[in-house]
């Protein structure tokens, strides 16, 4: 008779979950100039001219708009970076972050 040894049929299944993404938040007001936000949005999103004026018209016309979406470090690091060149010139130009649904 010959021995046979069954192989175990389970499988052992790895969850990982991908860290929850969170988006950056441009916030409309009445003071800071257009062409600043958008200078802002080029610099520190690296968007070009014509995405970074689409964002920032949004924002302009419906009071928000979502820049982009990364990890939660970089998101608040990116928001807060952006908030204070507006600060430094003076401007209330405001950045916030939320995590995506
Ligand atoms: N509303 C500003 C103006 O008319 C421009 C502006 C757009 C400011 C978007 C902030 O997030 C903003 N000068």
């Amino acid at each position: 008779m010959i021995d046979t040894v069954a192989k175990p049929k389970t499988k052992v299944k790895i969850k990982t979950e991908r860290p929850r993404l969170h988006k950056v938040i441009l916030v409309n007001d009445d003071f800071t100039p257009r062409e600043f936000v958008v200078t802002v949005l080029k610099a520190e999103f690296r968007m070009t001219e014509d995405q970074a004026h689409k964002v920032m018209i949004t924002a302009h016309r419906r009071g928000v708009c979502v820049v982009a979406v990364f990890t939660k470090d970089v998101a608040e690091t990116k928001a807060t970076r952006a908030t204070d060149a507006g600060r430094a010139k003076g401007y209330p130009l405001l950045f916030t972050t939320e995590p995506e649904e």
